[in-house]
């Protein structure tokens, strides 16, 4: 692995330290899904444990450095300058059905701007990550974005919307317009992270989210827009760190894809 960045360094020590747990967890998913308890209880307090094995690495080599965690909330709020922000289980829904297709994903930003970047598959054991003007990384190798040119023949991925979501008629709509112009069926895989990972790598072409958490794509911004992509968001809130609704691609389908989402007059949220 060519990790030789401090901060990188440590997401990957504390990556795969909570890791080795959640492998282990999902094998017990695996065997709790077919029995009649199932595996609910089970799953939050994998969240739980893996949360907590990665905040604990984190600050212990930085003790006074702010993290925002999907399970923890917020530590060390008053630290404006370095923050953390990590996403346990990404794709619960998937980890809690005994589907391979979740990630650990961790973010590092300095004054509000994302610099470092990871993403984990322990299933498929792919590390990708990223640091500002190093490019972007799967496992051993340096990753690029798609050459794909055209909407028509791109494969693209989405994923939402949430139960509660008050939008969800425009979210369907948004959907069925995106699919008349492609000929691949779009895919929805059920982790952001890994959909923006599979931007930064060219197996997608491009991926759109609305309503996600900054948790879920933090990390995924850097790693695609090392990989040459564009990272682009519908919202009108200005900090980054408050936008939730996303559109990632290799930019070049870039204007295509953000044109027929904007002729539809969405509500921007
Ligand atoms: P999660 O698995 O950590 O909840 C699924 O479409 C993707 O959207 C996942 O990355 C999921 O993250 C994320 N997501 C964020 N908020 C969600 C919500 N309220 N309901 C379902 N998925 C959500
Ligand atoms: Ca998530």
């Amino acid at each position: 692995m060519r990790i030789n960045s401090p901060k990188l360094n440590i997401m990957y020590k504390a990556c795969m330290k909570a890791a080795k747990f959640l492998i282990r967890d999902f094998g017990e998913v695996e065997n709790l899904q077919v029995s009649s308890k199932g595996p609910g209880d089970f799953v939050s307090s994998a969240d739980t444990r893996t949360e907590k094995i990665i905040i604990e690495e984190i600050l212990r080599a930085y003790p006074d450095h702010g993290i925002l965690s999907e399970e923890a909330g917020n530590i060390n709020q008053k630290n404006k300058t370095n923050r953390w922000i990590i996403d346990p289980i990404d794709g619960t829904s998937n980890f809690l059905n005994a589907i391979p297709q979740f990630a650990i994903s961790i973010g590092y930003e300095e004054n509000n701007q994302i610099k470092n970047g990871l993403i984990y598959d322990p299933i498929k054991n792919e590390l990708f990550f990223a640091e500002t003007g190093n490019g972007a990384f799967l496992n051993n190798s340096r990753i690029r974005v798609s050459k794909k040119k055209n909407l028509r023949n791109s494969l693209l991925g989405t994923g939402g919307p949430r139960s509660g979501s008050k939008i969800k008629n425009e979210i369907f709509h948004e959907f069925v317009e995106i699919s008349k112009n492609v000929e691949i069926p779009i895919r929805k895989y059920g982790s952001a992270s890994l959909d923006m990972a599979s931007v930064a790598c060219g197996r997608f072409d491009g991926f759109w989210q609305r309503e996600l958490n900054y948790w879920d794509i933090a990390a995924g911004t850097i790693i695609v827009k090392e990989a040459g992509g564009y990272v682009d968001f519908l919202d009108r809130e200005v900090d980054e760190s408050k936008k939730r609704n996303l559109v990632a691609t290799n930019s070049l389908i870039h204007k295509e894809l953000l044109d027929i989402i904007n002729k539809k007059n969405i509500e921007k949220n």
